[in-house]
């Protein structure tokens, strides 16, 4: 699963790549910095893969993992023409990091410090992009459909003018109403407004002890879209701390109850609408993001097509049923294994064999 860090210049972008990821990328107070992302990969931490790892400590243990990708700031106005769109395209979430913090020394380009207009601004230029791509696609379907008759190109091009009204009023795709069809069909353009977006907002200092009054207060609400507030500066120096201790008396000194990730992580995956299952094979114990509510086949596609295509059943424990019992074995001889077929819908926690003939 990867993540798009991005959003206006100084805001914290590469502050919050490190207190996500334990990099440490160069942050730069005035010059542009440098313009190539930055990029690393974090093994999510995940308790119950830990909890089934200590029932076999010879197997090596799999986390997912999460990419995060750290992009240059991009100026007002400038992310229809951005070089970092095709990044934004790849990210299976956005990351917006906005500016709440006040520094005179650190050049910002409005006259005030303003995360709710920045939210606004941000989600209006996505959109505006969006916008641009449906109709570069029904400019030259049109030329294409004049020429020669094609009921796909007729299709396509019904289905991108509905987006096209649907954006011009300024809705972003994520709140259209999309039949399955029609979403595979727009699959390719990777649309912007249609991608859960994540809005991070570096607060000041001086909102330290109150968190979440800030997120509440800049909440825009709306399907797909989650505010949450970090104090960048703060969490910098509590990295530095080694003494796990002395860190907790740094955060409850400052009002904070926890560092990002603890909230980053959960809020992202639901935001996503990401759950995980796990495996139990010989050599390894590996939890596996899944869209929620995904059949039981698509976990298979998720393993290996091979084990898709050659479905037979699958084997479900919950994970705190097979903890409780004690091992797999254990949960076999009180018949806790329930045997699935492929239309079954994945819960998260599943512990899963599946049978399958090549
Ligand atoms: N006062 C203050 N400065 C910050 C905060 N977060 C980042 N900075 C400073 O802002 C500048 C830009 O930070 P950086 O993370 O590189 O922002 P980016 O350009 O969005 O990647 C650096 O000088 C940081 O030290 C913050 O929460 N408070
Ligand atoms: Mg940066």
């Amino acid at each position: 699963m990867n993540f798009a860090l991005f959003g206006y210049p100084k805001a914290g972008k590469t502050t919050l790549f490190n207190i996500l990821t334990g990099a440490r990328a160069e942050v730069t107070a005035y010059e542009d910095g440098k313009r190539e992302p930055n990029e690393k990969v974090r093994p999510l931490p995940d308790a119950r893969l830990d909890a089934l790892g200590r029932i076999y400590p010879e197997r090596r243990k799999v986390p997912a993992a999460l990419d995060f990708v750290d992009l240059a700031g991009i100026s007002y106005g400038e992310v229809k023409t951005s070089l970092f769109l095709n990044a934004l395209r790849k990210a299976d979430g956005l990351v917006h990091v906005a500016r709440g913090f006040h520094n005179d020394q650190i050049p910002h380009a409005k006259p005030a410090i303003n995360p709710r207009d920045d939210i606004r601004t941000m989600e209006e230029e996505l959109l505006i992009a969006d916008l641009g791509s449906v109709e570069v696609r029904l400019e030259k379907l049109d030329k294409d459909l004049k020429k020669a008759k094609s009921p796909e190109g007729e299709t396509e091009r019904a289905v991108l003018a509905r987006l096209k009204a649907h954006l011009e009023e300024g809705r972003p795709l994520r709140e259209f109403p999309f039949h399955e069809a029609e979403e595979k069909l727009v699959r390719s353009f990777a649309f912007l407004s249609q991608k859960p977006i994540l809005h991070m907002i570096n607060a000041d200092e001086t909102d330290a002890g109150r968190i979440k009054a800030v997120e509440d207060s800049l909440a825009p609400g709306r399907k797909g879209t989650l505010v949450l507030a970090f104090c960048g500066r703060i969490e910098r120096e509590i990295l530095e701390i080694e003494d796990e201790s002395e860190k907790q008396v740094f955060l409850a000194e400052y009002g904070l109850t926890e560092m990002t990730p603890g909230r980053f992580f959960p809020a992202a995956l639901d935001l996503m609408e990401t759950i995980f299952f796990y495996t139990i094979g010989k050599d390894e114990v590996r939890a596996w993001p899944l869209k929620r509510h995904s059949p039981a086949l698509r976990a298979a596609g998720a393993i290996h097509t091979d084990i898709e295509k050659g479905f037979i059943r699958a084997e479900v424990v919950p994970c705190d049923v097979l903890l409780g019992l004690g091992s797999l074995h254990d949960a076999k001889e009180k018949g806790a294994i329930r045997l699935e077929g492929r239309e079954y819908v994945v819960q998260d926690g599943d512990v899963i064999y599946f049978r399958f003939s090549v």
